[in-house]
């Protein structure tokens, strides 16, 4: 057993249970995140779990982020929301690509949680398809003019800065994507209203345009042309963040399944004691124990620097399928009951449907995987 890893787990545990779980209801149902919650997870040093003392974060690992991930998604899966981006997507391409000036800018703050920030990489006709990306930016002088629109951007409305991929040239668009820093109210840069979305309804999402958005060139995040390559990269953090969220919802339904259906009286006892059911609930936690397994196992390889190859799909991959599949295994335990907003299972359900979706769909993981196997 790794002691200061359980330790962290019983830390946040307690924080997510005490803190978080009041207001889960309250968040779900009222499509908002409450300021003071973000505060409390910025005190409890969780925006920068990954980053470096020296950035303003707590210096720590992928590992301890999985757990960290893993315990608030078990409370409240759209609190992760708020946790993901500053310490994978954004956290990580500051931290490798930035200047020592934007880490200090930018990094910095966003570490201690002081400000949202957010990466705008899908647009409406490039999702899985990242290198249709059409949105454009066109040197002139000492500025780079934006042009284009990127859609499902989570936490847009509130980020003070978003990083932004466009494309420089347009002749070999992975050769030719750059990352622009785009500071909050820069003139041009219009959020839209949020999407009216399924679930994880405590966090934003919300279409992003940009019209004629000046750039100085001192805003690059990495070199020209390089934004593809670090937009995979970063997704490959992030795809891990995703399964180590997908493993916390996934518990939480076993969680909820245990309960209910200890207490579930029919057929004159409970359903808890009939084969069938404990048949399924044997098998819920057999597929989530797996799935936590994959991502202590990438995590580890992160922290230690060694090659993940496609291991962060397969996690993702696995991990996201079982939380949907359990999320709704759980759901059916719970019979008429589950429909119903009165159990937390339906919003659990809700909430684990888009793991197989976003930063990369099960199918995009399934190409990676296939691809790492056989080119
Ligand atoms: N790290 C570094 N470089 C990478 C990379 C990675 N993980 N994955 C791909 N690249 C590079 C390739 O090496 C290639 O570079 P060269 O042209 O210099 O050889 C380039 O990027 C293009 O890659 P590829 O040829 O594999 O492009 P494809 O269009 O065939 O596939 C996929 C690209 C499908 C993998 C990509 O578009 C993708 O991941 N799509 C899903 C996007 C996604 O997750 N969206 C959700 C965003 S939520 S923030």
């Amino acid at each position: 057993m790794n002691y200061k890893l359980e330790l962290i787990r019983d830390s946040v545990r307690n924080f997510a249970e005490q803190e978080i779980r009041p207001y889960t209801r309250e968040i779900d149902e009222g499509r908002f995140y409450p300021d003071k919650l973000l505060k409390m997870m910025a005190d409890q040093q969780l925006m920068g779990v990954t980053i470096p003392r020296e950035y303003g974060g707590a210096g720590l690992g992928f590992q301890e982020l999985s757990v960290v991930l893993e315990e608030i998604a078990r409370v409240c899966a759209s609190s992760t929301m708020h946790i993901t981006s500053s310490n994978t997507l954004v956290g990580q391409v500051f931290l490798e690509f930035a200047t020592e000036e934007q880490k200090k800018q930018y990094l910095v703050p966003l570490a201690k949680g002081e400000v949202t920030a957010t990466f705008a990489l899908s647009e409406p006709e490039a999702g899985s398809d990242a290198l249709a990306m059409s949105t454009k930016a066109e040197e002139d002088g000492d500025n780079y003019i934006l042009n284009g629109r990127k859609t499902f951007i989570t936490n847009a409305l509130e980020s003070e800065f978003i990083v932004v991929f466009a494309v420089t040239n347009s002749t070999n668009i992975a050769r030719g994507t750059t990352a622009f820093i785009v500071d909050r109210n820069t003139e041009g840069m219009i959020i839209g209203k949020p999407e009216n979305k399924m679930g994880m309804n405590g966090s934003n999402t919300s279409d992003v345009l940009l019209r004629n958005v000046v750039i100085n060139k001192n805003q690059v995040l990495g070199r020209i042309g390089s934004g593809f390559k670090m937009a995979m990269k970063s997704l490959d953090m992030g795809r891990i963040g995703v399964a180590a969220q997908a493993v916390g919802i996934g518990q939480s339904a076993v969680d909820e399944a245990v309960q209910f259906t200890k207490k579930r009286v029919q057929f004159g006892r409970s359903i808890s004691s009939m084969q069938g059911v404990r048949f399924m609930l044997a098998d819920m936690q057999t597929r989530l124990s797996v799935a936590r397994a994959m991502v202590e196992k990438v995590a580890r390889k992160i922290d230690e620097k060694e090659k993940i190859g496609a291991e962060a799909s397969i996690a993702k991959y696995y991990a996201t399928e079982t939380c949907v599949k359990i999320a709704g295994d759980a759901l059916q335990l719970h019979g008429g009951y589950g429909y119903t907003k009165d159990y937390a299972i339906e919003r659990i359900f809700r909430d684990s449907r888009v793991t197989t979706i976003y930063e990369g769909t099960s199918q995009i993981q399934q190409i990676l995987i296939a691809r790492d196997l056989l080119d």
